[in-house]
């Protein structure tokens, strides 16, 4: 036995930038975000709602296109097609004994506004009291959900990147928690770590998660090319089942393999932000969530998009409830797909 064994949880994600926590979540919590996924991709097949990365990769390497619908994200997704296309080093990353099959990678963001059941867990369950304590914080913020979610045989993977990058924000006390709703393990996609690259101090340009191309405009370096030397890095994983939760820092380089199985992968990931985090205007855009605040940047996240779930205000209050209806008119901001 190594002496990093015997490292607490919170010692273990500061070293390794990545924790793996057993048995958080009650079965009939993962059972009501599960039925968000599930309408989630019911919304989709019926109203196009959310985004399919698969699609939206198949089309990519096809010279004319295949002219499918991907979805109706708030962004340039055609700037964004262009840009990878004229990338001389992008390649595609499809895993799966069949790469052309027609897979669903849905990725979907802003949806804790008005999926109780998510608010609920982000906001008012056992996370923000752990968040609190791995991050070392006097005080936590909610900053996102997103929606990942993998059905069988879905070739695409999801490309290395951090999370910090893609977000306005700025500190060293950012924190992923992915959140399985069905067992996952290397055959449907679990998640890939590079152990202790939260300790590289370096924060690389955000990609469009089905290619390494970088964001346009991020002005950051690109990712190390990981997909194709993955014996040369540190990669951990973790064999999950609903339940139990990964929490990884905002710097760790993550990313997972596409569903090579019969079974669905779905899973969500809350974003948390902690005491040393400032509003910060990252150039690029990428999917939008719904903000109403008028943050400038160095401002601490006092806004009611980014609602303090820790400590709470008196102990029997639900968050969940105070948000109730809280959806926002305005677009404004960009939000991390990751
Ligand atoms: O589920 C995935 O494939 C990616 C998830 C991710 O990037 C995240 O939780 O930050």
């Amino acid at each position: 036995m190594t002496a990093l064994a015997h490292l607490s949880y919170s010692e273990r994600f500061k070293e390794d930038g990545v924790v793996c926590l057993r048995d958080v979540l009650a079965p009939s919590e993962v059972e009501g975000l599960r039925a968000v996924a599930d309408a989630q991709i019911e919304a989709h097949l019926t109203a196009l709602k959310g985004l399919n990365l698969d699609a939206f990769a198949r089309d990519l390497w096809e010279p004319a296109g295949r002219g499918e619908s991907f979805g109706t994200p708030d962004f340039d997704l055609a700037a964004l097609r262009r840009a990878i296309r004229a990338d001389p080093e992008a390649r595609p990353l499809r895993e799966a004994e069949d790469a052309a099959k027609d897979g669903l990678f849905l990725y979907d963001t802003g949806f804790w506004r008005h999926e109780s059941a998510v608010r609920s867990i982000a906001l008012d369950s056992r996370l923000p009291e752990l968040l609190a304590d791995i991050l070392d914080t006097s005080r936590l913020h909610f900053w996102d959900a997103e929606a990942f979610i993998k059905l069988a045989h879905t070739a695409q993977r999801t490309a290395f990147h951090q999370d910090l990058s893609y977000m306005q924000a700025k500190g060293q006390k950012c924190a992923s928690v992915w959140i399985p709703l069905d067992v996952a393990d290397s055959a449907n996609g679990t998640m890939q770590y590079v152990r202790g690259s939260n300790r590289w101090n370096r924060l690389f340009a955000p990609n469009a998660l089905v290619a390494q191309t970088p964001l346009p405009a991020s002005g950051l370096p690109k990712l190390p090319d990981i997909e194709g030397n993955m014996a040369d890095f540190d990669i951990i994983s973790f064999d999950v089942k609903p339940g139990d939760v990964i929490i990884h820092e905002g710097r760790t380089v993550h990313g997972s393999g596409g569903n090579n199985s019969h079974r669905p992968r779905r899973a969500f990931s809350l974003q948390y932000c902690g005491d040393d985090v400032r509003y910060h205007k990252r150039a690029g855009r990428f999917f939008s969530s719904r903000m109403t605040h008028s943050l400038l940047p160095g401002d601490a996240l006092f806004a009611k998009d980014y609602p303090v779930v820790w400590p709470r205000p008196w102990p029997q209050l639900l968050l969940a409830d105070l948000y109730a209806g809280a959806e926002p008119k305005a677009l404004e901001g960009t939000q991390s797909p990751a």
